[in-house]
């Protein structure tokens, strides 16, 4: 059943709450064939992650979604049938109004950020009665069944594996993204925040055994790569020290980005978009979690490990979580990255059997349909 829906994104920091809505928006109306307006109050990070799109234009079509700016100045707008604030962000109060004069009331969602916490589960789906005779909901994305699930296409994982069996189609795309695939190293992709580990880590790359071929898209962990290299690094630029090979690459579309996560060994991901699409590609990753106040975000990530480790031989459950931790508090990162070598074939097992758990449930886009027919 066709429904028009309004999404609001407020760009707080970074790329992940346009990167989540504007995955979401798509998906809604490719595979659900829902109407679909997004509603950006910053469209500056939307123009990086879908390259053609115009960051001044206060209204453009993008692969069926109808991109909006969000003005200071509210128009008069008719509510949507359903309406999704993302991240808690403020509906505008005009908006409120037009939802609340609507005979037939719209279905109100606060689209929530991702966490593996236990407490997710029970605050799914819960309402809260707002003036006007409306009601919200919290949606909670996640990663058990009692949950809204994660953002995935439909034939992603198909995608996925074929790009992955098909070595001459991923040669021609690293080569358009300037990449050289070196034959016989192991390949990373560096995605991050500033992070004061990545030295120690480097080191252990540089006098390994093995070749690395890092991969880094321009970001913010550029700062701290400049900062070892002794030297500033930008687009284009290619440094070798030892086993390691790096190389910056430019800020691609989402798409490529999933591309070029299929074509790693191990990405390093952060936030929560890349974090997922990381889970997707079936291959070992390192999270570099957003961080909140008073440590928030250790519960966060110590929850998610919990889930994925859970069945994995222990030594090297053990590794991920030491190196995970390591990667997040600054603690020396050396010890586990040699104990995750160790274990290298378990954790390419788990990452697939985890990609596939997780594909077992509804994805994200489907359970919002869902829950809008059931609520009804
Ligand atoms: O950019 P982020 O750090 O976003 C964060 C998180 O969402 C965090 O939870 C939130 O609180 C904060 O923003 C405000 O990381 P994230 O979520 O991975 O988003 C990055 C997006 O950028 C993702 O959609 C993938 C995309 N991307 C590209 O399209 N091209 C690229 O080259 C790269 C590196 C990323």
């Amino acid at each position: 059943m066709k429904a028009s829906w309004d999404i609001f994104c407020s760009v707080v920091d970074n790329y992940g709450d346009i990167g989540v809505t504007w995955r979401l928006a798509r998906q809604l109306v490719a595979e659900q064939g829902q109407d679909v307006r997004l509603w950006v109050d910053d469209l500056t990070a939307f123009a990086r992650i879908c390259p053609g799109a115009d960051p001044a234009a206060s209204r453009q079509l993008h692969q069926g979604v109808e991109l909006c700016h969000w003005p200071a100045q509210w128009p008069d707008v008719a509510a949507a049938d359903v309406v999704i604030e993302a991240f808690a962000c403020h509906l505008p109060p005009a908006y409120i109004e037009a939802m609340a004069r609507r005979a037939a009331k719209p279905l109100w969602l606060n689209l929530e950020y991702l966490s593996a916490e236990d407490w997710v589960e029970g605050c799914h789906g819960l309402p809260s009665m707002q003036p006007g005779g409306l009601q919200k909901f919290f949606f909670f994305p996640g990663f058990a069944a009692a949950t809204g699930g994660l953002l995935r296409e439909r034939d992603l994982l198909v995608q996925r594996r074929a790009w992955q069996q098909d070595e001459q189609t991923r040669a021609t795309f690293l080569r358009r993204l300037g990449v050289e695939p070196m034959a016989g190293a192991r390949r990373i992709s560096l995605f991050a925040y500033e992070n004061p580990v990545l030295p120690g880590w480097l080191e252990a790359l540089v006098a390994d055994q093995q070749a690395t071929q890092l991969l880094v898209p321009e970001g913010r962990i550029l700062s701290s790569l400049s900062d070892w290299a002794g030297t500033s690094l930008a687009v284009g630029d290619r440094l070798q020290k030892g086993s390691l090979q790096i190389q910056v690459l430019p800020f691609v579309s989402q798409d490529d980005y999933d591309r070029l996560l299929w074509s790693c060994d191990l990405n390093a991901v952060r936030g929560e978009d890349s974090f997922v699409r990381a889970q997707w590609a079936g291959r070992p990753l390192l999270w570099h979690i957003y961080q909140q106040d008073e440590d928030a975000h250790l519960e966060k990530l110590q929850a998610f490990l919990r889930l994925y480790t859970a069945g994995m031989p222990s030594a090297a459950g053990a590794a991920l979580d030491d190196l995970f931790l390591a990667w997040n508090t600054g603690a020396d990162i050396t010890n586990a990255w040699q104990r995750l070598q160790q274990s290298w074939p378990a954790q390419c097992e788990q990452a697939e059997r985890w990609c596939d758990q997780q594909a077992k449930q509804r994805d994200l886009a489907a359970a919002l349909v869902l829950f809008y027919q059931n609520w009804l």
